[in-house]
């Protein structure tokens, strides 16, 4: 267990988990007041890992994760606003409202997104570091995982490429329990999951992610490593997602008692408690950054509902990018070029005009023809 920080610093930590906690548990409501679609990933119960990892970075460094993020938007400084907002797909969302629950961003606060392939950020947060490394910078990147991403071809793959270039990134692999359904032992040969980055060159460390003290600890220790040896580490996280896997989870796979087991150690009351034993704060504190956590998340549903959708016209913004330098016969318009198409077909012999306008035109007859995949909480996400 780690010691415990200046006293304004533990108050923004709890500050911040009870935010989160607050937030996803209005965003679950949301949800099933059909006022967000697509898929809904809550990390409910996992939140010490979510801070405690996120306090150990500096704002210059960067942090990106996966689709199970509205908390890293959150630490990282993303106000709940535009949070909530970009779950309802409102125009004022943190990704414009294009990407709703998997994918916030937030590049200001180097909150390089949420991802929906699993595994899929491993490769791009290498590409961050390499970055940083290119401009001669001291940054890291911190990327967050799962447990059932740690088995994933590009888990390997990012592993032996930034421990072979020496890339400054911190791996967390915040293991809480399941891949979706599938427990632990059942989807990993190996278990300690700190070790899986050894044969690859990448040494491995491990906190308790039910406990922010540990967390902060440890990843501050592992964020030193990497800011000063330019080289990869691993840190398990272990911890635990009360909630199902998205809201489609009939949670069949695990006991109400086990989940029951693991809220015992729920780490915002226990933080709090903690807090109030050592007279960091008095015993009715908690309360009130309870009660001030509940009318932010008021303020930013009331924001969220407020916000507009973005205009049907600017479907095709922000799809690909447009330029001299990237010709293909992939690029397309934005509704704010359309007058002046920078992409000449060379490579077919079909004109700018021609391909821009022909693209378009082919998704939305598919679309009329109901040539669409379908929409619906159905799928496996
Ligand atoms: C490449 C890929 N395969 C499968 C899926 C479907 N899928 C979504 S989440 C998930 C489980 C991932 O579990 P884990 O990495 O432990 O993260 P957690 O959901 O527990 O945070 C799967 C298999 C996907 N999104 N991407
Ligand atoms: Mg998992």
């Amino acid at each position: 267990m780690g010691t415990l920080p200046a006293p304004d610093l533990a108050r923004e930590w709890l500050t911040t988990m009870t935010l989160i906690r607050r937030f996803e548990e209005r965003a679950g409501e949301m949800y099933a007041r059909a006022k967000i679609g697509g898929f809904l990933h809550l990390s409910i119960g996992e939140e010490a890992t979510i801070v405690g990892s996120a306090r150990a970075l500096r704002d210059s460094d960067y942090l990106i994760s996966t689709y199970r993020s509205h908390g890293h938007a959150l630490v990282r400084g993303t106000p709940p606003e535009k949070v909530m907002a970009e779950l309802f797909g409102r125009v004022d969302g943190c990704s414009g409202g294009r990407g709703g629950s998997m994918h916030m961003f937030d590049l200001a606060n180097r909150f390089m997104g949420g991802y929906g392939i699993v595994g899929g950020n491993l490769p791009i947060a290498a590409g961050i570091a390499l970055a940083s490394d290119y401009r001669g910078s001291d940054e890291v990147t911190l990327c967050t995982f799962g447990d059932g991403a740690s088995n994933q071809g590009t888990f390997g793959e990012t592993l032996n490429l930034a421990a072979l270039w020496k890339l400054p990134v911190v791996f967390m692999v915040t293991n809480n329990q399941f891949g979706m359904g599938t427990a632990l032992r059942r989807h990993s040969a190996v278990t300690d999951l700190q070790r899986k980055g050894e044969s690859l060159g990448v040494p491995g460390m491990r906190c308790d992610g039910m406990d922010i003290l540990d967390t902060h600890a440890v990843l501050v220790e592992a964020v030193q490593r990497v800011r000063e040896d330019r080289r990869p580490v691993l840190v398990e996280a272990v911890t635990y997602r009360f909630r199902g896997h998205s809201m489609a989870d009939p949670e069949q796979y695990r006991t109400k008692a086990e989940v029951a087991h693991w809220q015992e150690r729920d780490p915002i009351p226990a933080f709090a408690g903690l807090l109030v034993r050592e007279g960091v704060i008095d015993a009715a504190e908690p309360q009130r950054i309870d009660a001030e956590a509940l009318a932010r998340v008021d303020a930013a549903v009331a924001f969220a509902e407020d916000s507009p959708f973005p205009a049907p016209e600017s479907l095709y913004d922000d799809v690909y990018v447009l330029g001299p330098e990237v010709r293909g016969w992939y690029s397309m318009p934005t509704s704010e070029e359309t007058a002046n198409p920078p992409y000449a077909g060379a490579e077919t012999g079909q004109s700018a005009e021609a391909m821009n306008d022909e693209i378009p035109q082919r998704l939305t007859h598919a679309l009329a023809a109901g040539e669409d995949s379908g929409e619906g909480p159905a799928g496996d996400s």
